[in-house]
């Protein structure tokens, strides 16, 4: 299952329209990652400030083994995986118990994806390896053929999912999961408040570039004329929806046009756009989310920061 290149601009310019032309304004975190989106967000994870992605290594690190004693297992399924970088470790403590007999990597970055395909056949040579090149937002249900699998769902990505959209997520997840399949879900923790805030506010700006490129984004792919020296980064944690809460804010008024998604703005000065969240869990909020889609937590391994969850449906 492909997705071209038209499918993903078209889906740019209708996501652009819904969220931009609405109030407040949004914007779908996932067009935050283009190559340099994915090079800013790459130099994040090395930043002291930013903490979850060293978290979530020494944490599977520490759990793979345990995860594979625990799972029943035979594939391995991995929404977003990327380079498949951290799922090494896992994948690693499938071998040696002789227990991977299919990886499935799902991503829309298609020659990353491919580059990680080759690697992965070379290192588990007895496993099948069947890249997926899809937006696993929409494509969950093709899932559903694959046997005995445990799902992998690391980097705190479903953090960036509003509410709504987690629990519809996270339905279709379970609808394509057979009775004993399993989830491992990587998710940050709710925590002090100064400590999410340096995570994402980083004193080198780099977090500040990283979500201003998608203004940039928008500027390339839809030919639209944001004047990115017009707006500044304001993130914030919101303490009653747990979540961090990351904003451009216009500092004068703005006309923007984008043309690319048929679209005309006038923002007023102060006026601010959601380019991101990214939200915080607590135990208890996980076991109520994946209970409510029939899924029971069978492992929980944690630094207090971060937290991998083995659930099973
Ligand atoms: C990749 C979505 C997990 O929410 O922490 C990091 C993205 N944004 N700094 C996160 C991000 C700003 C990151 N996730």
């Amino acid at each position: 299952m492909l997705l071209d290149a038209d499918h993903a601009a078209g889906s740019l310019a209708s996501d652009v329209r819904r969220g931009l032309g609405s109030a407040p304004r949004t914007l779908p975190p996932k067009w935050l990652y283009d190559d340099e989106g994915a090079r800013l967000f790459d130099e994040i994870t090395r930043l002291p400030e930013y903490y979850p992605t060293e978290s979530e290594r020494r944490i599977l690190l520490d759990a793979a083994a345990d995860v594979v004693r625990r799972s029943r297992a035979t594939t391995v399924v991995e929404l977003g995986s990327g380079t498949s970088d951290k799922t090494r470790v896992l994948l690693d403590a499938f071998a040696a118990a002789g227990r991977l007999e299919r990886f499935v990597p799902v991503d829309v970055a298609e020659e990353t994806l491919r580059e990680a395909a080759d690697m992965l056949a070379t290192r588990y040579p007895s496993a099948a390896i069947e890249a997926v090149v899809a937006d696993f937002t929409l494509h969950l249900g093709h899932l559903a053929g694959y046997r005995r699998k445990l799902v992998a769902f690391l980097g705190g990505t479903i953090g960036n999912f509003y509410v709504e959209e987690r629990g519809a997520f996270l339905g279709a997840l379970a609808d394509s999961m057979d009775e004993g399949d399993e989830l491992l879900l990587g998710t940050d923790l709710v925590k002090d408040a100064d400590r999410l805030i340096t995570a994402y506010d980083d004193p080198g700006g780099v977090t500040e570039a990283f979500v201003k490129n998608s203004l940039r984004v928008l500027n390339r792919e839809l030919d639209a004329d944001f004047d990115l020296d017009a707006y500044s980064y304001v993130p914030f944690w919101d303490r009653r929806m747990q979540r961090m809460d990351l904003r451009l804010r216009a500092e004068m008024p703005q006309h923007v046009r984008v043309p690319g998604a048929d679209l005309e703005l006038d923002l007023a000065s102060g006026e601010e756009i959601r380019i991101e969240i990214s939200t915080k869990f607590t135990e208890e909020r996980l076991r109520a989310e994946l209970g409510a889609v029939g899924l029971t937590i069978t492992g929980w391994w944690t630094d207090g920061d971060y937290a991998l969850t083995l659930a099973r449906k």
